[in-house]
This record gives C-alpha cells, structure tokens and sequence, in this order.
C-alpha cells in the first residue's frame, strides 16, 4: 500500500450521493448569482427561455448555454464579474492574442477556495507539512506561481518563490536549502537536472528532492519517466487553467492513473467540439467546466478547448470519489505552449502581416534546446533583401511579437519563394518536441 495523505478528508472521501447532493445546491447557487447579477448570462439564458429555477437537478445543465473564450474576450475588462469592482483582491489577465486579454477576477473568498483546491492538489502528492518546495513557475500575470505558493502557504509547506530562469542560481537553491519538491513547467524539470550535472550536482544523488508537480503545458508518460529517473522522484500531472483561477482544477493522486477534478469546486463534462453535444464517460472530447464556488467571476459551462475524456471510476485507490480525467491528449484549436506560455498562431500571423516588408508565407518551428522550448519564426520578405536589412527586419519583429505573445521567438527572414507552398491547410506550425 502507498502513503495516502488526504488534506480535507470530509469532502475529498465523501461518497457519491453526498458529493452531488453538494454539487447541485452549488449549481443552483450559481446560477441565480449569475442570472441576478450579470447582464450577459442574464441575457444568454433568457435567449434559451431559461429561468434559474428550470435547474432542478443536475442532469439540467445539459440545458445551459456553453461560455466561449471568445465571449470571455469580449467580456473585458469587467463585463464577466458578479459582484461590486471594490471587493475585488486580484486581477490576472493572460497572453497571447493581439487583441484584449482574458482577464480573470479573484475576491479574497476565490483566493480562500483557490487556496484550498491547491492544498487539496499538493496533499494528494505527498507535498505536506515540512516539505519545501521550490515553484519555479513565473510570478507575474500566470497563475503557476501564486496559485501553487497561496495552497503551499496554507497547508504549512515552505514555499520558495524562485520563478522562472537563473537556473544554475536555482540549482543552489534546492541544493543548500534542501528542497524536497519542485513545481515547474514539465522540461523545466529536465534542464534543471542537466544544469545540476554541468555544476557537478548529481539530482538523484546529491539533493533532497523526491517529488514534482507538473502542468501548464502538455507531456507524456515517456517524459514522466525520464524525469522520475533523473532526479528519483515522483512525478505528478496537475491541470488548470487562468480562467478557472488558475492551477488547482485536477490533479493526480499517488495511484497515477488520472486526473482527480474537485468535484465540489467545479462540474466537468465532456462534449464533443464540433456539435456540442455531450459524450459518454470514457469517450474523448472537449472539456467543459461549471465553477461552483468562483466568485467573482463564475463561469458556466465553459469550452477549454482541452481534449481528455472522464474516466469511468466511482472510487480511487486513494479512497477519494472525485471524478478523473485522464492526462490532456491535444486542443480543439492550434494553441500551442512555449515554456508554459500560451501562444495562438493567428496572433502570430497578426503581428507579421502589420509589417509591409513582409510577405504572407511563415512557419514556426518549434524545437527544444538545451531542454528549454525554443521558437523560432522563418517568414518571406516580399523583395529580395540584403543581409543588414533582414537582420534589422528580424529584430523589429522579434521585438514586436515579444510584445504580443509574451515568449522571445527568433526571427529569420528568408528569401521571397523559399518557404513550402501548400494547396490544402498550410503546416504553420512544425512542431518538432519530442513531449
Ligand atoms: O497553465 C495554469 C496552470 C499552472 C496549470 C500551473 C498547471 C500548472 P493557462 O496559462 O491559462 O493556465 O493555460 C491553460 O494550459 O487550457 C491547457 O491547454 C494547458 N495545460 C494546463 N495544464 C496542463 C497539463 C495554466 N497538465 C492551458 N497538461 C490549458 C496539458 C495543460 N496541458
């Protein structure tokens, strides 16, 4: 038998009928707070001739219009809130597009919730109280970083908050302060190891470290492996995403064998992208989140665009009966994750476009160096350049796609001709990582 830690035994090991029964006052909840406090769901519901009391059970959301991405855009900044903008603790807001960011609102009850589906996660892990752990997520606008710091806080673990790069700085770090867990982009966790091994530290050998938690970007079973060997410790998958406060929505437990989503918290289901309707359990598709307890922000049947499916299980190994997913098999749309940040080729597109020199053929090629993701954009000048002028043109674009899609791509202009032509789906996106 493993070493089952359990943070919040009541509601974690609670038993199905219990478990729904809370899940549907929530929803109910939910859905007045929505209707009475927000034009826009006030709105999409009546346009489905939907009153708050038609939820009467939990089959009923089947009845509720889905909330896009998109509409969240359109949304900004405040147009997604239900509640007064002075109550508000934090604003976050995410990448990646040309136009408006998706902003995500936090009261002090979300970061109270936020924190506790994070203590939850990190529990489920093994990371308990005399754990340190070292979040080498950045701290900025991304959720990586606070969100594992606020549930590190409450359940007691020493949090370090090393961010991202200075990764010979941060080798020390889990060397001398004795760091036992480390939460990062899942290739973080690589070149941290080769960097360990260029300044003589053997991880497996020579730090404390026997535990991980990943997220923020997709990886695979082979990836896992190799991270568990390098550094001989458990590695885990934890999912989330800004929208839904940020890290903290699923995560697996000691078992490995898929994704508990707090069940409490949020509603999971799974659809099919194209027309809507829902899936079996088992059966791949979108997945599609209900926040039961976000406050200031709730969301209703949200598309993530993320492909995975619900596992058909009633309880874990672990004792807990919170559904699983399994581990994010792809996307709906061609979003793709560069260390962790989310980056839409069409923002991409829309930055290169703007500049006159540049002709409309592009490719981004993305590889790994040095463990690290790299990106790299090979775009046609219209006219035949001289070497000055592409190089003068590479950084001006460089600069301005930095300023848009947050990642540092590099640039290479090349010959007008020189890039493949497609008569079908142009391949924009070669992407060579081996995840
Ligand atoms: O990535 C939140 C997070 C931080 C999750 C730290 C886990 C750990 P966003 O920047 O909004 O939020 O990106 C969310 O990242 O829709 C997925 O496509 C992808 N993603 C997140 N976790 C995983 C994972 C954070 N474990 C988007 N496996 C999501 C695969 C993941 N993809």
């Amino acid at each position: 038998m493993m070493k089952v830690n359990v943070w919040n035994p009541s509601v974690e090991l609670l038993s199905r009928d219990e478990l729904d029964k809370i899940k549907l006052q929530r929803l109910k909840e939910v859905i007045h707070r929505v209707y009475n406090n927000n034009q826009f769901y006030r709105k999409k519901m009546k346009e489905k001739g939907l009153k708050p009391e038609d939820i009467k059970t939990l089959e009923d959301i089947k009845k509720l219009p889905y909330t896009t991405k998109e509409e969240l855009r359109e949304l900004y900044p405040y147009g997604a809130s239900v509640v007064p903008l002075d109550s508000l603790a934090e604003v976050r807001a995410s990448s990646g597009t040309t136009g408006k960011p998706t902003v995500t609102l936090y009261t002090m009850k979300d970061i109270e919730n936020w924190s506790e589906v994070m203590a939850r996660s990190l529990v489920a892990t093994n990371i308990v109280k005399g754990d340190i752990l070292l979040i080498a997520y950045n701290y900025h606008m991304f959720t990586g970083g606070f969100g594992f710091h606020y549930g590190a806080l409450k359940v007691g673990v020493t949090a370090i908050p090393a961010g991202v790069g200075f990764t010979q700085r941060q080798v020390m770090l889990i060397k001398d302060l004795g760091v036992t867990a480390i939460t990062s982009v899942p290739n973080y966790a690589i070149r941290l190891a080769e960097v360990a091994f260029e300044m003589g530290v053997d991880p497996a050998r020579d730090t404390r470290v026997r535990k991980g938690v990943f997220g923020a970007a997709p990886w695979s079973e082979e990836m896992r492996r190799r991270i568990e060997k390098i550094w001989d410790m458990q590695a885990y998958d934890m999912y989330g995403l800004s929208e839904l406060w940020g890290p903290g929505v699923a995560i697996e437990c000691v078992y490995k064998s898929g994704l508990h989503v707090w069940e409490d918290h949020f509603i999971v289901e799974v659809v099919d992208p194209k027309t809507g309707e829902p899936v079996d359990v088992e059966e791949k598709g979108e997945l599609v989140f209900t926040t039961l307890t976000k406050d200031a922000m709730p969301l209703i049947r949200y598309r993530t665009r993320d492909i995975s499916r619900i596992l058909d299980e009633n309880k874990c190994q672990c004792g807990r009966t919170h559904t699983k997913i399994d581990r994010i098999q792809g996307r709906t749309d061609d979003m793709f994750i560069i260390n962790g940040v989310n980056v839409w080729p069409s923002a991409v597109e829309e930055v290169l476009l703007k500049e006159p020199l540049v002709a409309p053929y592009y490719q981004i090629v993305i590889d790994r160096v040095d463990a690290l993701d790299r990106m790299t954009v090979f775009v046609e000048s219209r006219t035949k350049l001289g070497e000055n002028d592409k190089i003068a043109l590479a950084k001006k674009l460089e600069y301005e796609l930095k300023e848009v899609i947050l990642v540092t791509p590099r640039v290479e202009v090349v010959d007008p001709g020189t890039l493949p032509r497609f008569d079908g789906k142009p391949r924009v996106v070669v992407d060579k990582r081996a995840l």
